[in-house]
């Protein structure tokens, strides 16, 4: 399955090796990307752009950064085009200009420009990459924090700041010019993504005019996605290597490794008939009528083991995923979590042979060009635990499966956010809560009252799950803190 939509980009000819538009990709503008981060300009932005240069169509994508103008002042200069670096396994590169991006703009500077865009008629896709934790929600129930600062604000003023409000005001201003809606369509990590944003948008748009709700619930469309392309950030060396490389200077590269998977639910703004999406098909997506099945399997054999060995991995003192699956230890923690704990949890997608699907992400984890930091994976675990290993842990107990390897896993996770190593150093916590974290474990003094403490914290843990996990993750902390991580993991059998 994989292969079959596996795509690979072909190396840079040698007489693009310089950086500005060719003028060959020609296209309007027809998609507005809420968080242009790396992982869409190496992922959806590539799919789009494959698309049009195969099937023509105005997608042009105007990029909107939420928080800082970084990513825009690197490609400004350059025109918005940057460089894909696709990393093999044995070492080679291949190198593709990527044009697709017209504009980027930077909401905190003019919220006012961001808006017009989005009310522009010849946007009919708005797709969004803001991480777990930029749609405002809770991330136990799912549903829109309306305590959440961002969305306070945007109660109370009509120019907003989180993507919710974006995308309500926006949708408010088409309705009310007799505009059709955009589709909403979500390329974060989260179960049911189309149906979590959609929720998010009515229960915000509700507090405005719950007949714009009525509007949105009617004409709107947000099919949920699954999106699969490991994307480690890019660090100032790389720009320095890369420049000497390809003989020409990319402020903005990304990297990212060859495989790229893209899921999609088939429901785009009808109103629209054939213009209402690119031929994402035509550049290997798979359109599909319900995304659950390979929600599922990804969020759980991809997320939830990178979420362990990140956690795990870093206690250990492993930089990297490739270099934490070098370990033997660690390799054969992870086929095991695959083989007795995640597998048997959830119906795979019709013909998907998951021992294979297991096999090739092992292979993708051990490629040693791609130097994905155990750190970065390990950032914003508040808000990626429910989907990556809480429901798959839910699942297993409710089945009377044991599962010592994911409560492990989230031990990792609350000795991690503890803020000291094994060595007693600092560890650079980056999360929503992470104050709040580290006041519940600075509190508590033995290990079970740790982990009591962290389990009272409901945006991750339900009531009913925190009583379940009480006594496994209690003993599993108590055992990592005891002997570390690299000899717990090493002891499952
Ligand atoms: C990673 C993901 O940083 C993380 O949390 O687990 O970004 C992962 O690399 C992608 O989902 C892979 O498709």
């Amino acid at each position: 399955m994989a292969q079959s939509s596996m795509s690979m980009e072909a190396g840079l000819p040698a007489d693009e090796q310089r950086l500005g538009r060719s003028g060959k990709l020609k296209t309007g503008p027809g998609i507005v990307h809420l968080g242009l981060g790396a992982f869409y300009r190496a992922f959806g932005a590539i799919y789009v752009e494959d698309a049009v240069r195969i099937s023509g169509g105005d997608w042009g994508i105007i990029g909107v950064s939420l928080q800082s103008p970084s990513t825009r002042d690197k490609l400004a200069p350059q025109d918005f085009v940057y460089t894909a670096v696709t990393q093999d396994a044995d070492g080679g590169e291949t190198f593709r200009k990527v044009e697709i991006v017209q504009d980027v703009l930077v909401a905190p500077e003019d919220q006012e420009a961001v808006l017009t865009w989005l009310s522009n008629p010849a946007i009919r896709i708005v797709t969004l990459t803001v991480t777990e934790k930029g749609y405002c929600h809770d991330p136990a129930t799912g549903t829109l924090n309306f305590d959440h600062p961002d969305i306070a604000h945007d109660l109370e003023n009509v120019l907003p700041k989180s993507a919710p409000g974006y995308l309500v005001r926006a949708l408010q201003r088409r309705r009310d010019a007799g505009q059709s809606p955009f589709t909403v369509l979500t390329c974060d990590n989260l179960p049911e993504n189309g149906k979590l944003v959609r929720r998010a948008v009515l229960d915000l748009a509700g507090r405005f005019d719950p007949a714009l709700a009525d509007w949105i619930a009617a004409e709107g469309r947000f099919p949920s996605t699954m999106v699969d392309r490991i994307t480690p950030a890019t660090k100032p060396e790389d720009i320095e290597r890369l420049a000497q490389k390809i003989g020409y200077r990319d402020e903005a590269p990304v990297l990212c490794e060859p495989f790229r998977q893209w899921v999609v639910e088939d429901d785009f703004v009808p109103a629209y008939g054939a213009d209402a999406r690119p031929d994402l098909a035509a550049a290997g997506a798979e359109m599909v009528v319900d995304v659950t099945p390979y929600e599922n399997m990804k969020l759980r054999m991809l997320n939830g083991t990178h979420s362990s060995l990140a956690y795990l991995g870093y206690l250990a003192g492993h930089e990297t995923i490739a270099e934490t699956v070098a370990d033997p230890v660690f390799a054969g923690f992870v086929k095991r979590l695959w083989r007795e704990e995640i597998m048997p949890s959830f119906a795979p997608p019709e013909g998907v042979d998951l021992e294979a699907y297991a096999g090739a992400l092992f292979e993708r984890y051990s490629n040693p060009s791609i130097r994905h930091r155990t750190w970065q994976i390990a950032m914003d675990g508040s808000q990626k635990l429910p989907q990556r290993l809480l429901g798959t842990i839910a699942d297993n107990l409710a089945a009377g499966r044991s599962c010592p390897g994911l409560m492990l896993a989230v031990a990792g996770w609350m000795r991690y956010v503890g803020g000291v190593d094994e060595k007693g150093q600092p560890v650079k916590v980056k999360d929503p809560l992470s104050k709040r974290l580290r006041e519940l474990s600075d509190a508590a003094e033995t290990p079970d009252q740790k982990v009591a403490a962290l389990l009272t914290v409901r945006e991750i843990f339900s009531a009913q799950l925190a009583t379940e996990l009480a006594a496994p993750v209690a003993q599993a902390y108590g055992h990592l803190s005891a002997v570390g991580a690299r000899k717990a993991v090493g002891e499952l059998r």
